[in-house]
C-alpha cells in the first residue's frame, strides 16, 4: 500500500520555491513529476490552489476490482485508481486519461499543448477548456460544467461535528510503510466515522467516501469498511528506540498497552485528540510545501487485516539484522498509514447525486483550516438538514445557481 509522508527529495526542492511564492493548496506533490501540472499553471498563474491545479483534471477516477467489497468492485478516487491501474495493475497509462488530457498528449503535453487547447470544448459539454479551467470545472468530463448545478453540501466547525456522535477513546496502530516518524500505538479521541455520516446525512445511493486532505491527498472508504469496528491484534512491545537504539522505530504513546492483550475493536474514526493533546492544527510549511501538523481532524482507520509493525521500507539492512524476520519490512502487511489521513478539509459522498458536480473545496482549502471547518458534499439528505441540532453551522446548497 502506498503511504504519504515520504515526499520524493527532487518533489521537494520544486514545492519549496512554488511554496515560498503561495503557500495555497494546490495539486498533490508526492510526485517526482509535477510537469504537466506546471504546464497548465504557467499558462494560467492564477489558478494556482483552484481546481485547475489537480491531476483530476486529466486523470480520471474509476471503479476497481477489489474482493473486500461487496460487488467485488469498488468507486475510487482519481489518486487511487492510477495506483491501481497503472502503478499495481500494470496497466497502461492512458486508461487513466480522460479527453481533455487525451487532447493534450496529442498536441504535444506541453505549455504550448494548453494555450492551442484553451478555445477548444474537448469534452463537447458547450464549455471551452479555458473557461472550464477558470470557473473551477473539469475540461475532461461533460458531467462537470458550469451549467451544472454543485452538489449538495454542509459545512461544519470541527467543534460541531464532534458533538454529533459519541466521542470513542481508543488505542490504535498505525504502521507506516516509509514514513520517518515510525510506526504507532497512541490511544486517540474521536468519533466513528460512520456514525458522523449517519447524522450529517447520506442518501440511500451512496456507497463511498473520499476523504479530502488541504494538501490534495485523497483517500477513498467504502460503506462497508465504515461501518464495521475492526479487530486489533496484540501489541507487540520491545520495537523502540529504548530497546533497539537508534533502529527503533515503534512509539509506544498508549498507556493502555499490555502485552498478549489485543487492543480493542476500533473503527475507521475522525480524530482530534492524541494522547490527550488536540492536535496541531495543519498548516503549509512554506519552507518545503507540505502540511505540518495533522489537525484539527485526521482519520485514524485501524487495520483492516491484522499485520504487526514492521522496519520502514528504506530500514538499513543493520537493522533489519537486529529484528525477527516477522517484524523486517513485509510489503504484503497492512500500512494502514496512508489510508489514516490529516489535514481533512471536506468529505465527498459518493457518487454524487446525478446531474450535479464537486464542489470547490480546494480553493477554501486554507481559511477551511484556519477556520477549523470541514465542508460534506455529494450524495447528502436534504431532508437532513432540518434535523441537525441548532448548534451545528451548516449552509446548504442543493439548488442551481
Ligand atoms: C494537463 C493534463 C495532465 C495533468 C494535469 C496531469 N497529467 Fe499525468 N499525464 C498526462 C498525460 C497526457 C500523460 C501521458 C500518457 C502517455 O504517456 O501516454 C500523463 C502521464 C502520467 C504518468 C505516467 C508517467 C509519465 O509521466 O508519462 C503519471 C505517473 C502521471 N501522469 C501522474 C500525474 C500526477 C500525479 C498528476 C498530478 C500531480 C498528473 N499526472 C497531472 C496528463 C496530465
Ligand atoms: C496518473 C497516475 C497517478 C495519479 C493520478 C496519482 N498517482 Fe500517486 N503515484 C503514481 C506513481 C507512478 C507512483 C510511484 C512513482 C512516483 O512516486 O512518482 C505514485 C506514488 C505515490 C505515492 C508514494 C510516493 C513514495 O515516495 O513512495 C504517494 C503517497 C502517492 N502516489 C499519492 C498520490 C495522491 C495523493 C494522488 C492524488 C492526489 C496521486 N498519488 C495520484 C501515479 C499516480
Ligand atoms: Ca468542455
Ligand atoms: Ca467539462
Amino acid at each position: 500500500m502506498i503511504t504519504r509522508r515520504a515526499v520524493l527529495p527532487f518533489a521537494l526542492a520544486a514545492c519549496a520555491v512554488v511554496a515560498m511564492l503561495s503557500p495555497l493548496h494546490s495539486a498533490y506533490k508526492g510526485h517526482a513529476d509535477n510537469r504537466d501540472i506546471a504546464a497548465v499553471l504557467s499558462v494560467y498563474p492564477a489558478l494556482k490552489g483552484t481546481p485547475a491545479d489537480s491531476c483530476a483534471i486529466c486523470h480520471v477516477s474509476g471503479v476497481v476490482r477489489d474482493q473486500a467489497s461487496s460487488g467485488g468492485m469498488r468507486r475510487v478516487n482519481h489518486c487511487d485508481y492510477c495506483h491501481a491501474v497503472f502503478v499495481r495493475g500494470k496497466g497502461d497509462i492512458r486508461q487513466t486519461l480522460n479527453r481533455f488530457a487525451l487532447d493534450y498528449l496529442a498536441v504535444g503535453r506541453s505549455t504550448e499543448a494548453v494555450r492551442a487547447l484553451a478555445s477548444k470544448d474537448s469534452d463537447a459539454d458547450g464549455f471551452t477548456n479555458e473557461v472550464e479551467l477558470q470557473k473551477g470545472t473539469n475540461p475532461g468530463d461533460a458531467a462537470s460544467s458550469p451549467s451544472v448545478p454543485l452538489a449538495p453540501s454542509k459545512t461544519y466547525t470541527v467543534a460541531a461535528l464532534r458533538g454529533l456522535a459519541p466521542v470513542l477513546d481508543l488505542p490504535v496502530l498505525v504502521n507506516t510503510t516509509k514514513s520517518r516518524s515510525g510506526d504507532s500505538y497512541n490511544d486517540y479521541r474521536g468519533n466513528s466515522l460512520w456514525a458522523l455520516l449517519q447524522a450529517v446525512g447520506v442518501s440511500e445511493t451512496a456507497t463511498s467516501v473520499d476523504i479530502l486532505s488541504a494538501d490534495g491527498y485523497e483517500y477513498t472508504f467504502t460503506f462497508d469498511e465504515l461501518k464495521r469496528s475492526w479487530p486489533q491484534g496484540p501489541p507487540v512491545m520491545g520495537l523502540g528506540k529504548q530497546e533497539l537504539g537508534a533502529c527503533g522505530w515503534v512509539s509506544y504513546g498508549s498507556p493502555r498497552l499490555e502485552a498478549g492483550k489485543p487492543l480493542p475493536n476500533a473503527p475507521v474514526m475522525f480524530v482530534f485528540e492524541e494522547n490527550g493533546k488536540p492536535l496541531q492544527k495543519a498548516r503549509f510549511d512554506e519552507a518545503t510545501g507540505p502540511l505540518v501538523g495533522q489537525g484539527p481532524v485526521r482519520v485514524i482507520a485501524p487495520q483492516f487485516r491484522i499485520s504487526p509493525p514492521d522496519l520502514s521500507q528504506t530500514a538499513d539492512a543493520s537493522c533489519s539484522e537486529k529484528v525477527a524476520p516477522a517484524y523486517r519490512f513485509h510489503e504484503e502487511y497492512e500500512h494502514n498509514g496512508g489510508s489514516s489521513s490529516y489535514g481533512i478539509v471536506a468529505v465527498r459522498v459518493t457518487p454524487l447525486p446525478r446531474g450535479t458536480r464537486d464542489v470547490d473545496w480546494q480553493s477554501a482549502a486554507v481559511r477551511s483550516l484556519e477556520n477549523e471547518e470541514i465542508v460534506f458534499f455529494g450524495a447528502l439528505r436534504a431532508s437532513e438538514v432540518r434535523l441537525t441540532p441548532p448548534s451545528v453551522e451548516r449552509r446548504f446548497h442543493g439548488a442551481p445557481r
